[in-house]
């Protein structure tokens, strides 16, 4: 039989993207729209608090395109506090002006295709620790999409021996690594929990290199015969305190 990968699995993840009712923005009155932009500031304030003491971590971004307005990712320790910090969201003044425009729930994940070294449990590590409960970059631009691993006929990723399935991987990591320092990679698992069995959340300077990679990567045997990929959205970095002019009508 077809041994799984025993997986690291780490801080629970929610991609929670909105799109901003304008036209009810403009009718609002500049007091609602103040106080909406209090309420929206307020959660960021609690949010980089929780960041701060590194008990989860959060991205917000602008999404270019019409497939949403905002996207955030939202980290945190247990599925109880996305759940709590979503429904916080919801009850603000500013939800009142969003419509929900996709989400997604996966959790960071790794796994242990390379053998132990010396015996260590990797997970035990505190590198491995670190990677499990990031604190995301705050690099100007994200692209998010989830992806499956094939199974059809003779390109069933969940037929292939492990080792196989390792060395592909490897391969894989190998066409990674030229863009050390370009792209930032966290891969979600959501096998069990949302549509799609991966999530992949790229950061870049330079939003150029989310083509370079992604490009390259099809022709990694892994992408080329066992991916197959959902919707993309890509955004710019929201700060915090460019909230306002933002959202200025
Ligand atoms: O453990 C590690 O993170 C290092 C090796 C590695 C694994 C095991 C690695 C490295 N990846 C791994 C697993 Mn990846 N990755 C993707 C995508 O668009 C596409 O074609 C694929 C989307 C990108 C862009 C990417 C980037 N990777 C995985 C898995 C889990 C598969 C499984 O378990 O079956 C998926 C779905 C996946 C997809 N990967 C890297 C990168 C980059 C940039 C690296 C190098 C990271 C570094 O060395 O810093």
């Amino acid at each position: 039989m077809v041994e799984a990968v025993e997986t690291m699995d780490g801080w629970y993840s929610l991609h929670d993207l909105r799109t901003i009712d304008w036209d009810s923005w403009k009718l609002a009155s500049d007091a609602e729209r103040q106080e909406a932009i209090g309420s929206f500031e307020k959660l960021v304030t609690k949010w980089d608090a929780v960041e701060e003491a590194k008990n989860g971590s959060h991205a917000m971004y602008k999404v270019v395109g019409q497939k949403a307005d905002l996207m955030f990712m939202f980290l945190r320790p247990t599925m109880d506090e996305l759940s709590e910090l979503e429904t916080e969201f919801n009850k603000s003044k500013f939800a009142e002006f969003l419509q929900p425009a996709h989400s997604y729930v996966s959790i960071i994940e790794l796994s242990k295709y390379r053998p132990a070294k010396d015996g260590v449990d990797p997970e035990t590590l505190p590198e491995t620790q670190a990677r499990l409960k990031p604190i995301l970059p705050k690099w100007e631009h994200i692209c998010f999409y989830p992806m499956d691993r094939r199974r059809q006929g003779e390109e069933n990723w969940y037929t292939l021996e492990k080792d196989v399935r390792g060395k592909l991987l490897y391969e894989h990591s190998m066409t990674g690594r030229k863009y050390a320092n370009k792209i930032k990679q966290f891969i979600t698992g959501s096998i069990g929990l949302d549509n799609w069995e991966w999530g992949v959340t790229l950061f870049a300077h330079d939003p150029l290199e989310f083509k370079k990679i992604v490009y390259e990567m099809r022709f990694d045997e892994v992408s080329s015969k066992y991916g197959e990929f959902g919707e993309f959205f890509v955004g710019n970095i929201l700060k915090k305190e460019d909230i306002p002019s933002y959202l200025h009508v």
